[in-house]
């Protein structure tokens, strides 16, 4: 749903002209340093891009999930390090907390993540438990008006930024699966929380990950997301539905971007006397590409406007995020391939997006995944 398509469209300019001007001049910067500049930061936090899913009556702009989409389609045309650094504040670090929190606990973070004041990370992987999340270790045990955590998470996006987390732990240690689990606010500064060193990773750098341990870490009661124990698994689970359709409009954005530059290429690079975009065997790549891109487009489109309709989307959020991560890996592919030797080399920039985006069919659920939960809604809808 788009509530006011001028305004859309005035936010749409800007982070456009934001990328053009700001962001895609500073990617190999970002790339050599392994550093978002705090310049850049700041712009997104004045250009409201923190507060993007907070609503309005908590201070963000309040978009929909079909305008969030479109914002990421432009916001994503460079190295998706740059949106790495809002992603979690927007996305899985704060919406358990506009889904399934208080309003005391909404009045008390979301205003303050809206502006960028505060970051947010999202805590549930562990050493032991990645894919089958409902297996959890991290224990957080009852005591008086606290709960002391202890455990240790892992891969966990933003963390040596974050100021707070939602923290999935087991409170019910009788309940082995999902019912044991419970949501939680945590202080990054709390006494009992300490951090891994940042991963060294494959691609995307400038977006920082890192083990997050707690030791013995009391977390007030009243941090408890809706001051409910055992509702924490559903909550991570309607969260990540969400993600999952962020991360496939970022995939559109990126496959968007190297796209373009293949196209451009193409188009420049003569080889046996003409532009190689004009051989058939390259215009074909271009054309998948093209199809790929477009087919995920509409079905981001698709789930975000049935996200905003109120319907269940967990198997269209499941089906953007297979398919438009797998397409933007396709794309990036092809996008070497036209490149040539030159898609091999680092001053092109393609290698870095080849090796950025490998990370989409991972996180957030990885395809396989995907494939469980789309496969396991059908069968469930069949017997219903
Ligand atoms: N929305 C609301 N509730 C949901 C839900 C959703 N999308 N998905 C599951 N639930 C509920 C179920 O209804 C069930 O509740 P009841 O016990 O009341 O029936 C409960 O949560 C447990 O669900 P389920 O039995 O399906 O859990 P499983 O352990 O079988 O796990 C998968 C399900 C594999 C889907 C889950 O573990 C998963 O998504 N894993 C990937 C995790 C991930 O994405 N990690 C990335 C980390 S974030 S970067």
């Amino acid at each position: 749903m788009i509530r006011d398509p001028e305004i859309l469209n005035a936010l749409l300019d800007s982070v456009g002209r934001f990328v053009r001007e700001r962001l895609v001049p500073a990617e190999n910067t970002v790339a050599e340093t392994d550093e978002i500049p705090a310049d850049i930061v700041q712009e997104m936090r004045e250009l409201g891009l923190f507060g993007m899913t907070v609503p309005e009556e908590f201070g963000g702009l309040g978009l929909t999930m079909e305008e969030e989409v479109r914002v990421l389609f432009e916001l994503c045309k460079t190295s998706p390090a740059f949106r790495s650094v809002i992603g979690t504040t927007v996305g899985i670090g704060s919406q358990g907390i506009l889904m399934d929190g208080t309003e005391a606990q909404k009045a008390e973070y979301l205003p303050r993540l809206a502006t960028g004041e505060l970051m947010a990370s999202f805590a549930l992987t562990e050493p032991e438990a990645g894919s089958d999340a409902a297996s959890l270790r991290t224990t957080a045990v009852r005591d008086g008006d606290h709960y002391v955590v202890n455990g240790t998470k892992r891969y966990i996006t933003n963390a040596p930024h974050a100021s707070i987390f939602t923290l999935m732990a087991r409170t019910n240690p009788e309940d082995k699966g999902a019912g044991g689990v419970s949501a939680f606010i945590v202080d990054a500064k709390s006494p009992g929380i300490s951090f891994g060193k940042i991963d060294k990773k494959m691609g995307q750098r400038g977006a920082h990950t890192c083990d997050v341990i707690f030791d013995n870490c009391r977390v007030p009661a009243a941090n408890l997301i809706g001051l409910k124990e055992g509702q924490g698994f559903k909550t991570a689970m309607k969260v990540l539905d969400k993600g999952r359709i962020h991360i496939a409009a970022v995939c559109v954005g990126v496959a968007q971007r190297m796209l373009d530059d293949a196209l451009r290429y193409a188009s420049e690079r003569k080889q046996f006397g003409q532009a190689i975009g004009e051989f058939q065997l390259v215009q074909a790549m271009l054309a998948d590409s093209q199809t790929e891109l477009y087919a995920a487009q509409c079905m981001v489109v698709d789930a975000a406007r049935k996200r905003d309709e109120g319907l269940n989307v967990s198997t269209e959020a499941s089906c953007c995020k297979l398919f438009a991560s797998e397409m933007c890996g396709r794309v990036a592919d092809r996008a070497v391939q036209i490149l040539g030797g030159a898609g091999y080399l680092a001053e092109y920039g393609i290698e870095r997006f080849y090796r950025d985006v490998r990370l989409f069919r991972l996180y957030e659920g990885t395809t396989q995944i995907q494939q469980i939960i789309i496969a396991r809604n059908m069968l469930r809808a069949l017997r219903a």
